[in-house]
């Protein structure tokens, strides 16, 4: 039988010869997603625990979001904020009601969007705190992740994403994640330089750091005190990925700054939002800020769908009880193992650490197994393997996956 030569190994070579190695993907080439399922091109099917980082909360290729897609695309994509379109202010409205506040500014990237959250905040900054301009600081916690760009990886004490990349951006300010004597004691002596608070709800990078039960609510009335903006980037966490609609609402907080990207779409599009109220959005005036996408009429039709579908199908709700299957099933997989120390997470935002540095080779040679097995994650720092699943998956496929988790880590050889 003649083999395929569009195997595998023909598409890795592809990609190592015409694209910029900026990254090192586990060596599996997809060619079909649907659900919870990703296939190859060699037709091995796979769980997808890592929901291309939380943009699938959805499920592959959703029958609703590809119509309001398909049924867009064929009407109207892109007219540019140059005009109006009869799609951008019925999603704004949706999104904004939805999340409970005055506006949204709509851009395509989560970097694009936390980038246009530190521009706004630093505006109202030197407009509506009267901080004098050029001299706003930003407090960002240390292990953040919020993109890669020049400004945002300006803050990233991550050498991956920032060496060499200089001069950097001015104005940020690291403190350490969970610490709020640390956040008061910066804000006791410098909240009249500082516009705001840049936080992950949870840090999902940085191995799926959940912080303190209090931490948010803490650190939200601590910037309300001092008069100083509670950024929220939930860019990975939000679009009810962790057991709520935003990670915020476990404790209640309201952002004065609301940063979402990935899954506001159902990892379909492009579509990333920033939303505040007017007191501070209203700082952005005409041709103060844009993008050429943005808000345009098919990310606008494809985001009304995603989010239907998060309501529709209680996503929040299954990835919160879901989650507290997964976890404590893991938990009983850890018990007889020494190779895995700890599961951690929230919802279906959840994270194993291994026994092992992490310079090792041990999560990525598990994650190699757990591909042979039909399951698709990767680590995140060295020694973390990240599982997110999409929300849709059912509890029947859960416990399907913790037995190929629990078989392959049980079988493993280091
Ligand atoms: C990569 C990480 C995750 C994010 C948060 C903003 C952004 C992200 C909290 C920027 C993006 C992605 C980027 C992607 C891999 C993935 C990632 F490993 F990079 F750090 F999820 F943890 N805020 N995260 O998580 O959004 O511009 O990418 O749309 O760059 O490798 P983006």
């Amino acid at each position: 039988m003649q083999t395929s030569l569009k195997d595998s190994r023909y598409y890795i070579e592809l990609e190592n010869k015409y694209g910029a190695h900026n990254y090192h993907p586990l060596p599996v080439v997809l060619e079909k997603g649907k659900g919870v399922f990703v296939w190859d091109v060699e037709g091995k099917k796979y769980y997808d625990f890592l929901s291309a980082y939380s943009a699938v909360n959805q499920g592959h290729s959703h029958p609703k979001i590809v119509e309001a897609l398909v049924n867009q695309a064929q009407t109207l994509s892109l007219t540019s904020r140059a005009f109006y379109n009869n799609k951008l202010g019925t999603y704004e409205k949706k999104i904004t009601h939805l999340l409970s506040f005055d506006k949204v500014l709509p851009m395509n990237s989560g970097a694009e969007a936390v980038e246009t959250a530190v521009k706004i905040a630093r505006k109202w900054s030197y407009e509506v705190k009267g901080i004098s301009e050029n001299s706003a600081k930003i407090i960002v916690c240390e292990n953040n992740f919020h993109g890669r760009t020049t400004t945002i990886v300006s803050f990233s004490n991550d050498p991956d994403a920032s060496k060499n990349y200089g001069p950097f951006t001015p104005g940020f300010v690291k403190i350490p994640y969970n610490d709020i004597s640390a956040l008061e004691e910066i804000l006791k002596s410098d909240s009249e330089n500082i516009a705001g608070f840049l936080v992950e709800p949870i840090q999902g990078e940085a191995g799926v750091y959940v912080p303190d039960e209090g931490y948010l609510k803490q650190a939200s009335e601590l910037c309300k005190k001092y008069n100083v903006l509670f950024i929220a980037d939930e860019v990975q966490t939000g679009i009810a990925r962790t057991g709520k609609l935003i990670a915020c609402h476990h404790e209640n907080v309201q952002p004065d700054i609301l940063i979402l990207g990935k899954a506001i779409s159902g990892g379909m599009y492009p579509v990333s939002a920033v939303l505040a109220n007017d007191e501070i959005m209203n700082v952005i005036k005409p041709g103060q800020h844009g993008s050429t996408f943005g808000g345009n009429p098919l990310a606008c039709a494809v985001a009304t769908a995603a989010l239907e579908v998060v309501e529709e199908e209680n996503l929040s709700e299954r990835a919160e009880e879901l989650g507290k299957l997964f976890r404590a099933e893991i938990q009983k997989v850890i018990e007889k193992t020494d190779l895995i120390t700890k599961v951690r997470g929230k919802g279906l935002l959840n994270a194993i650490l291994i026994n092992d540095s992490p310079e090792s080779e041990t999560a990525w040679n598990l994650c190699m197994a757990l591909k042979e097995n039909g399951l698709l994650a990767k680590p995140t720092h060295g020694n973390i393997i990240r599982f997110a699943p999409p929300l849709v998956i059912t509890e029947e496929q859960i416990l399907d996956c913790v037995r190929i988790i629990s078989e392959t880590v049980l079988n493993f050889k280091k």
